[in-house]
């Protein structure tokens, strides 16, 4: 593995960190408390590729590898853990399962679009009774002539009340299980599509979550992505990019925490001389230096195995499940090393400690990585 970045990962990543800078961190903290979808931010992304990073040039992206991915993610992630959200679901999620699974005429219709951002994609694969038990599917896709029929709900999607095109698994074949699953492309203006954002979230407030119900939604063969059946693994496969930007989001919280720490550290006064200087102190911080090093060393060789074009789920999840658990330990740390002022949203890091937590259940909670883990490990399955 190639630990040097080269000159064009250099590049992508200060042209990501300017941006962060400039268009993200001065509306972060503000969006969070008044729960203000970043339409705006969104806008002025879209034409510069890096909404989705590792589509072509041709087609609006960036087209760098999975290495310049995590870079931007982590940039954005440092600065709002919300708008990474917002891209992680737009791009890993929805577009680049467009590209690996799409048909040429969904492929040209849809990836110039989101890639510009000039729409926003969205995933609905969870249900109220079907979080980590994803293959239990309840809504159904029903064959009427020559379309079908989508009747059911989907619960916390990920910018459901503000996307244009939601990329959507429903149950065709309730008898086959998993292999009776497929997905859908539904433009969210559909008759009979609706989404309620869901209000009262602890954190990633600015990035708005939606509960849909789907009357009678019709829907074309054109729409369907993939062939009849694949759903479910489509599916994994989506969440196999997802989790690997969630991973590097993740990894910007922490960055971001430590670095503030260290900057608080050596400016508080106490004891008669700065926090910098106490043991315990420096403890914290190499605990959080140690944890965040470790993810980006965790999302680094995901990526390189995505680059490879080989299987790299047993590494996306071990990525997933250390940068979000240690987003949220490292958060933590830097509340507690604020002091009080930690606790108030002076200071970013209690708004990273909100958004972090929600990181170790989306996309596939923290129990569930162990048991794909544990599963690649032993060759067992705990879900059978
Ligand atoms: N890429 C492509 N295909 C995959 C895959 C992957 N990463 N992982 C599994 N599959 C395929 C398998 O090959 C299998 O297909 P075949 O039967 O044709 O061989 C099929 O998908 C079923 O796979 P598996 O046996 O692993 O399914 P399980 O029921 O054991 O999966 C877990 C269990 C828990 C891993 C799965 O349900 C899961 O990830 N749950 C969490 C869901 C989640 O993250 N939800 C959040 C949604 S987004 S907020």
């Amino acid at each position: 593995m190639e630990f040097d970045l080269t000159h064009a990962h250099h590049q992508v990543r200060e042209n990501a960190r300017i941006f962060a800078t400039d268009h993200i961190l001065p509306s972060a903290s503000h969006n969070d408390q008044a729960e203000i979808f970043p339409h705006q931010i969104l806008d002025t992304l879209g034409p510069t590729g890096m909404m989705t990073p590792t589509l072509p040039r041709e087609i609006g992206g960036l087209g760098t590898d999975f290495i310049g991915e995590a870079l931007i993610f982590e940039e954005i992630g440092k600065a709002c853990s919300s708008v990474r959200t917002i891209l992680s679901v737009h791009n890993s999620l929805c577009a680049l399962t467009i590209l690996q699974w799409g048909t040429d005429h969904q492929k040209e219709r849809y990836l110039p679009a989101l890639a510009g951002g000039k729409i926003l994609g969205c995933f609905a694969l969870t249900e109220f009774t079907a979080g980590s038990h994803a293959t239990q599917q309840n809504l159904l896709a029903k064959r009427s002539v020559d379309h079908w029929i989508l009747s059911g709900q989907k619960a916390w999607v990920s910018s459901g009340s503000e996307a244009n095109l939601c990329l959507l698994f429903a149950q065709t074949d309730p008898q086959k299980g998993y292999r009776g699953i497929t997905a859908f492309l539904i433009p969210t203006d559909t008759p009979g599509f609706h989404a309620v954002k869901v209000s009262g979230k602890t954190g990633l407030r600015a990035a708005h979550t939606a509960h849909l119900t789907l009357e009678d939604v019709e829907v074309s063969d054109e729409q369907l992505l993939g062939d009849i059946g694949e759903g479910f693994k489509i599916a994994m496969s989506a969440l196999d990019n997802g989790r690997f930007g969630v991973a590097a989001g993740c990894l910007g919280q922490a960055q971001a925490c430590l670095e503030a720490s260290i900057a608080y550290a050596r400016d508080r006064q106490s004891f008669g001389k700065p926090l910098a200087g106490h043991q315990l102190v420096q403890g914290m911080l190499a605990d959080m230096a140690v944890q965040t090093e470790t993810s980006r060393l965790l999302v680094y060789q995901a990526a390189h195995l995505k680059n490879k074009g080989v299987p790299n789920t047993y590494q996306t999840s071990m990525a997933k499940l250390h940068a979000t658990e240690t987003a949220v330990t490292v958060a933590r740390l830097a509340v507690q090393l604020h002091g009080a002022a930690g606790y108030t949203n002076e200071y970013p890091v209690e708004r990273h400690l909100r958004d972090a937590l929600a990181t170790t259940i989306y996309e596939g909670t923290s129990q569930i990585q162990k048991l794909i883990i544990g599963r690649h490990l032993t060759g067992q399955s705990a879900f059978a």
